[in-house]
């Protein structure tokens, strides 16, 4: 039988886009007590109680901070988780998003 001699395979590995990523900020206000933005920032974004302190301090001392960033849906649902949770209290804590870039 005669050898059959094929050319070389090309392949082409087409990678997926990677998402776009969206910033979740936490803005200043003169009225919630700053243990109580390291207790949202801790409980929503897992953040330990020195990176939570570091977060609050920039956003009181330049009035706002970037916490972390998602894809368009997690950081808005986490900002709006945030903000409620703040609001439950009483207080006028906020969280916003803007896309990275
Ligand atoms: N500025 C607030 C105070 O003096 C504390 C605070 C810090 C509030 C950071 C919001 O994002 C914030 N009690």
């Amino acid at each position: 039988m005669p050898e059959t001699v094929s050319p070389p395979r090309v392949e082409e590995v087409v990678k997926p886009a990677r998402p776009p990523l969206h910033k979740v900020i936490l803005l200043n206000d003169d009225y919630t007590p700053r243990n109580f933005v390291v207790r949202v920032l801790k409980a929503e974004f897992r953040m330990d109680e020195g990176g939570a302190s570091r977060v609050m301090l920039t956003a009181h001392q330049r009035g706002s901070c970037v916490v972390a960033v998602f894809t368009r849906e997690i950081a808005e649902e986490k900002a709006a988780r945030a903000t409620d949770m703040a609001g439950r209290e009483g207080y006028p804590l906020r969280f916003t998003t803007e896309p990275e870039n």
